[in-house]
């Protein structure tokens, strides 16, 4: 790759990413990940040419096979001529960091590909959940005109949950050998799912696994019951149907819902980034107080008093 003699402006960027430009896209993400003073304006200059996508959402324990599926959809959606964004949350640990060096192989063969953009996002160790740059990422996609997005989770609790708000349509993927269906109803990681994989269907237990979600559904008298789909994304069996159903979800999706699903994520997203700057701002005045609370010029009180008067505006 050549260096570039200067760092191209935001609009430059932006405009780069409106026309699809990947390495404009690439770029913009670096700054986000980093955090880079003016991603936000350019992130503000992309925010009305996005919601064309269709984002997808996989959640599921690790090993079930979600990146397998998220490979083979590649191929799926790419032959039903759609442009495909992936992007993979890359969990921080370096227990699981040989998982994702495979994935990165694996889905390697699509780098010639000018319809498949792949990404993957640190998580934020401490913070947890979803890396709040993945929303972001996949905005990035979005007005590059990606028409699927799909966005693969580490498949930790909160992170589950948080997909919900904002993929459009969320796949809960299940496999016969974690014994995972039943563990999964207690985790409330159902009420997410907008249809479930049964994936590793070519493993014993499959069938079973399928039918007690059936029958799960079915004891909840659920008047229009999630799909569920056994697929064997090694083989690429199911895939087609499972692409099937996860277009089916998004053209029937109910509109309501879809926006209280959008204002969740744009509560959590505003709320997120507002604490992160504040809590850092925050602690850089605690620390400049310490040392007049030592010297017996202050106290806590009433440093607390003066810290909240000043972050609230003066509004006590
Ligand atoms: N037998 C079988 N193995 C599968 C299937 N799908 C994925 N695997 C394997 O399961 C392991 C974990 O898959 P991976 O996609 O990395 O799971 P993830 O952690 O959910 O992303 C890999 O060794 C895959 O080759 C399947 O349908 N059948
Ligand atoms: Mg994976």
């Amino acid at each position: 790759m050549q260096s570039t003699p200067k760092d191209p402006g935001r609009e430059t960027l932006v405009r780069g990413v409106l026309d699809g430009d990947r390495l404009s896209a690439a770029r913009l993400m670096r700054l986000v990940d980093d955090r880079t003073d003016g991603h936000e304006e350019a992130l503000d200059a992309l925010f009305g040419h996005t919601g064309r996508a269709h984002v997808i959402g996989l959640a599921g324990s690790p090993g079930c096979g979600k990146s397998t599926l998220a490979d083979g959809l590649i191929e799926t959606f790419r032959h039903r001529g759609r442009s495909v964004g992936i992007v993979a949350v890359d969990p921080s640990s370096s227990l699981t960091g040989g998982a994702i060096l495979g994935d990165r192989v694996r889905m390697q063969r699509h780098a010639a590909d000018d319809g498949v953009f792949i990404r993957s996002v640190a998580t934020r160790g401490a913070v947890g959940g979803l890396s709040s740059s993945t929303q972001d990422i996949a905005r990035i996609m979005d007005a590059m005109g990606r028409d699927v997005i799909i966005i693969e989770t580490v498949g930790v609790g909160q992170d589950e949950v948080e997909i919900a708000s904002v993929a459009h349509t969320v796949a809960v993927v299940l496999s016969p050998d974690t014994g995972d269906a039943v563990q999964i109803m207690k985790a409330g990681i159902i009420e997410i799912g907008d249809l479930f994989v049964v994936n590793k269907a070519d493993r014993q237990g499959a069938d079973r696994v399928a039918k007690e979600l059936a029958l799960f559904f079915q004891l909840q008298s659920i008047e229009n019951p999630p799909a569920v789909i056994e697929t064997v994304a090694t083989s690429g069996t199911g895939l087609e149907a499972l692409a099937d159903a996860l277009e089916d979800h998004h053209q029937h999706e109910d509109p309501g819902e879809r926006r209280d699903r959008m204002r969740a994520e744009i509560r959590r997203r505003i709320a997120e980034r507002v604490t992160e700057r504040l809590e850092q701002e925050l602690a850089v005045a605690v620390e400049a107080s310490l040392d007049s609370i030592e010297a017996g010029r202050s106290t806590p009180y009433a440093t607390v008093r003066t810290l909240y008067e000043t972050f609230s505006g003066g509004q006590s």
